[in-house]
């Protein structure tokens, strides 16, 4: 048995125990003057925590985990379920422990301070030792631990800090979060000294009235306070006052004893300048502890805006404005730290999604590093923070179980207490799936009392009635609800609360259909008001293929818009030899592991436009103003005119002059030329001024609409003659693989998990077999039957080649059979010669879209390489399509190539690979791209829906049986 009292305790097996030793949370701002202990530690992994330590010393970088810097213990991933079978509260005896240790050199002229050790988080349990003593234990892997060193440390002397790491514990089973496993210590470390007479904590609230409230805590380490102490504040310059008000009614309750001082400054700023998140106003307010003399004992700095939070009838109000939330999910998560994230890795985030018209995250699942909330704060964002509890494989025994009673409310006030001053948090959440318990209304009951100011949120409990006032719920905030219940629900007349999706539009792979479709419903339905979408990352590890390890820090640069570089690729579960895992379900980003944009981001933008056009009349077009706050003085725009004839006019935007909500007719800018065919009117609006989160001319959004419709032409049929070969296949100059049917996509993660690429290949679509039926010519056309025999039912596929002037029209006819009901699609795939490396279309782009995701891709003449066509989603799956193309060109730098016109808007994809080489492969480094392309023309394509999680595509998006028709010109340019 060990003499150490926190081994001894056994910590990771005690949830009653959720820490000891540790001081009090607190919003106290610490950073100034801190000394900060990041760097190199000495480190040892032992394999549990009653190991001895004694082995050799290697080093390893704080902050930052393990399991990234070259141990053997790599990451695991798994979603829902425990990565060990011991039932909460026990974890394995296989534990890895990390021991940390440095010496830190105490200032001198801290001689007659109070010093603090914090701790900014550590998964999953913490011990600490100073020179061999005790000295605390903290558990609740995203928060900081802080411990009182002043008795243990002598200024102007080294100590040794050991700082011991236990992987597995009691905590595991209430953080289960669908992420990477991981072990170490994740955000910094450092050192800090107060006066013994110091603040313990200050709480602001900041009115939109312009009424301010700063309530601070005093203590003093020596016990009693000394007489006289008082505070003083400054915001912006304007000198605070200590409320006497507020110290007479103290006084004469005596509420306060001689070793709790509270104080009030108070005061109402006239003409504030409110905070929302589209105008972040933030006021610089800095609280000061005098001691009688006057000197000045401490200080706190803290960045505050003014705004209020209620929730009205069924509406969610900020400042009285029924605002959307337009969330994503954000883990704190990087590529080659794993967990560590920088301040410019979470300004890159913010300011990409601010890029992207997002409005809010939610803190998914757990509170994020606090940078972030500056951030927030000053960027502009809605926060729901939320508590580090799930325990998703045991959540039913957990929630009631009062061993873990204390540990739900300790994670959840701690969250409060950190955040309470930030503007930007305007929901609490108790945490992510997690059942509903009396742990929860414990944790709940806790918050209303502290912080009346905020509504609280739990999917757990939302779960069980979305309008059932006695949940701890003040949000209906279900996840994955399917769109039809949302609308119900608001239209049922027995709404209560406002309806928020805390994840909605699950993004793994190819994904996000039907966003538009939500986004149109949520703005025309009153008690709807947005959600957050699963989630912002794709959380690939960079991996060395060539020894399956973590590539690290060290990896830094090795990856390029999405793509990792060659020898390396993005891990996901099961890619570090584990066996227990979830496989490419931490893949479910909007964004790629390096950040780069899905087009999925695309459609975000588009459908947040704070600009809209909603109709064409008479020569003019009517805007309105989408937002909440603000007017459109912090835009520019361009207009643009797309002719079918492939002229793209541009004329200078004047923006009116609108207020949130209202809309002004606008002349059109051009004459609208009588000949050019179809056209499309486009604003291309761009940021005005450089903003802290965009420079001026950022594009914001591409509202279009359709000013003419095109006109219907048959082209007459040539002299000339069309060849096929024995099998009744095209035979062409440019192509390499002749005009046949198609009904498989490679199965998106949504199709694969959805269940629907199950019943493809039971049907066999994945292998169609192609006989020919007959071949005819008839002056000159030629038309060729076949059949396409899956196992379960044969397609009946007629082509009817014709010559036209320069090339040959194709005429295409496939009956589906009634067995084949929901297939990916039907169309025409072909091979081009290697060298056309140029698309150019006229269509939607120049994203990525697909029938039930192309909100994002205005009508217009596109161009792009071939190679960049193609989306690298982590598991290779169908990618690439673009909607609604007209016609396109593939063309060599010579400009020769061929040239393609469809009958009508059709799904058309090119890309380097065939449909079987995608879905043969596991990771894009295996993909080899063919020489040439691999194009298809779809007749009819499936929407990509969210199915991996949540609901399907529409059935309006899904390819029916039966007979379609589809035809196309193929002409060499
Ligand atoms: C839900 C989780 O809250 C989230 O963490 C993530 O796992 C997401 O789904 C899917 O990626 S839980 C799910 C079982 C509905």
């Amino acid at each position: 048995m060990t003499s150490d009292p926190l081994l001894a305790l056994r910590p990771w097996e005690a949830p009653e125990v959720t820490s000891w030793g540790r001081l009090p949370m607190n919003a106290v701002d610490r950073r100034d003057g801190a000394l900060p202990l990041d760097g190199d530690w000495r480190f040892q992994l032992l394999s549990a925590p009653h190991a001895p330590v004694g082995g050799a010393w290697s080093t390893s970088r704080v902050p930052g985990v393990w399991t990234m810097q070259g141990t053997d213990d790599l990451p695991q991933y798994t979603n829902v379920r425990m990565p060990f079978p011991q039932y909460p509260p026990a974890s394995p005896a296989a534990n890895p422990t990390g021991v940390y240790e440095r010496e830190v050199d105490v200032p001198a002229d801290w001689a007659g301070r109070r010093v603090v050790l914090q701790v900014g988080a550590a998964e999953s349990v913490l011990l600490v030792h100073v020179d061999g003593r005790p000295v605390g234990v903290s558990k609740d892997s995203h928060l900081a631990a802080e411990f009182d060193l002043t008795a243990l440390v002598r200024p102007g002397t080294s100590a040794t800090v050991r700082l011991t790491v236990v992987k597995w514990s009691d905590a595991s089973h209430i953080e289960d979060q669908d992420q990477w496993w991981h072990g170490g210590i994740t955000r910094s470390v450092l050192l800090y000294a107060t006066d013994p007479l110091h603040l313990a904590d200050v709480t602001v609230r900041a009115r939109y009235s312009g009424d301010l409230r700063v309530d601070c805590r005093v203590r003093d380490t020596g016990g009693a306070l000394p007489a006289g102490w008082y505070l003083t504040g400054d915001l912006d310059g304007r000198p605070l006052a200590q409320d006497t008000e507020f110290d007479r009614a103290n006084a004469e309750d005596e509420r306060v004893s001689d070793f709790l001082g509270e104080a009030r400054l108070l005061t109402t700023v006239p003409e504030v300048r409110t905070w929302n998140a589209e105008t972040p106003e933030l006021y610089d307010l800095t609280v000061r502890l005098h001691r009688a003399d006057g000197t000045v004992a401490d200080t706190s700095r803290h960045r505050i805006g003014f705004r209020d939070v209620e929730i009205v009838g069924r509406d969610l109000l900020v400042n009285g404005e029924r605002v959307f939330i337009r969330g994503v999910n954000r883990h704190d998560f990087h590529p080659l730290t794993g967990r560590t994230v920088s301040y410019d890795d979470m300004r890159a985030d913010l300011v990409l999604l601010k890029r992207f018209g997002f409005n809010a995250v939610r803190t998914a699942h757990y509170p994020n590093d606090p940078t972030l909330y500056d951030l927030a704060d000053e960027l502009g964002f809605y926060v729901v923070d939320e508590a580090d509890i799930e325990s998703h494989d045991h959540a039913h025994e957990t929630a009631d179980d009062p061993r873990y009673l204390g540990a739900f409310v300790d994670r959840v006030s701690r969250m409060v207490l950190r955040d309470k001053n930030h503007p930007s948090v305007i929901i609490w959440s108790l945490g992510n799936e997690s059942d509903y318990g009396a742990n929860h209304d414990a944790a709940a009951g806790w918050v209303r009392r502290h912080d009346p100011t905020r509504p609280i949120q739990y999917e757990g409990a939302a779960k069980l009635g979305w309008a059932d006032p006695e949940l701890a719920s003040d949000i209906a905030c279900p996840m994955y609800a399917p769109l039809e219940d949302c609308v119900a629900h608001a239209l049922s007349g027995e709404q209560t609360k406002p309806l928020i999706q805390c994840e909605y539009s699950h993004a793994m792979g190819n994904s996000n259909g039907t966003l538009a479709d939500h986004w149109a419903a949520i703005e025309a339905t009153p008690g709807l008001q947005g959600g957050f979408i699963w989630e912002f990352w794709d959380h690939g590890i960079l991996q060395r293929v060539s020894d399956g390890r973590p590539a690290g820090r060290g990896g830094a640069g090795l990856y390029d818009n999405g793509v990792a570089a060659p020898g390396y690729r993005w891990a996901y579960g099961g890619d570090f030899g584990e066996t227990i895992h979830d496989g490419a379900f931490i893949a479910d980003g909007v964004v790629f592991p390096d950040r780069t944009p899905k087009p999925a981001m695309y459609e975000h933008r588009e459908i947040a436009a704070p600009v809209r056009i909603e109709s064409y009349r008479h020569e003019g077009v009517v805007l309105t103003n989408h937002q909440h706050f603000r007017g459109f003085d912090w835009l520019a725009a361009v207009w643009e005119l797309s002719l079918a004839d492939g002229r793209t006019l541009t004329a200078p935007a004047e923006l009116p002059e609108l207020c949130p909500g209202e809309t002004a007719a606008v002349p059109l800018p051009f004459a609208l030329p009588e000949d050019g065919g179809e056209a499309w009117l486009t604003l291309r609006v761009t940021t005005a001024r450089d903003l802290p989160w965009a420079p001026r001319g950022t594009e914001v959004c591409v509202p279009q609409i359709q000013l003419r419709q095109a006109d219907v032409r048959r082209e007459p049929v040539a002299a000339g003659s069309v060849e096929v070969d024995g099998e009744g296949l095209l035979v062409h100059p440019l192509l390499t693989v002749a005009p046949a049917l198609s009904l498989w996509r490679a199965p998106t993660d949504n199709d694969e998990l959805g269940g629907m690429a199950g019943r493809w290949r039971s049907w066999g679509l994945d292998a169609l077999v192609r006989k020919v039926v007959s071949v005819r010519e008839d002056a000159g056309q030629v038309t060729v039957r076949s059949e396409y025999a899956g196992t379960t039912g044969v397609v009946r596929h007629r082509q009817v080649f014709t010559p036209v002037a320069g090339g040959v029209r194709v005429e295409e006819e496939a009956e589906l059979p009634e067995a084949f009901d929901d297939v990916a699609r039907v169309g025409t795939v072909f091979e081009t010669v290697a060298g056309l490396d140029l698309l150019e279309w006229f269509g939607q782009g120049p994203w990525e879209s697909y029938p039930d995701r192309r909100a994002g891709a205005p009508v217009g003449h596109h161009s792009l390489p071939v190679d960049e066509l193609f989306t690298p989603y982590l598991r290779p799956q169908e990618s690439g399509g673009r909607h609604g193309v007209r016609r396109f060109t593939l063309s060599a730098p010579d400009a020769t190539g061929l040239a393609v016109v469809l009958d009508e808007p059709r799904q058309v994809c090119v890309t380097r690979y065939r449909a079987e080489d995608l879905t043969a492969a596991t990771h894009h480094d295996e993909l080899v791209p063919r020489p040439g392309c691999v194009v298809h023309l779809d007749a009819a394509h499936r929407g990509l829906g969210t199915a991996s999680c949540g609901p399907d595509t529409f059935p309006s998006y899904r390819v029916a049986p039966g007979v379609h028709r589809w035809s196309w010109t193929l002409r060499v340019l």
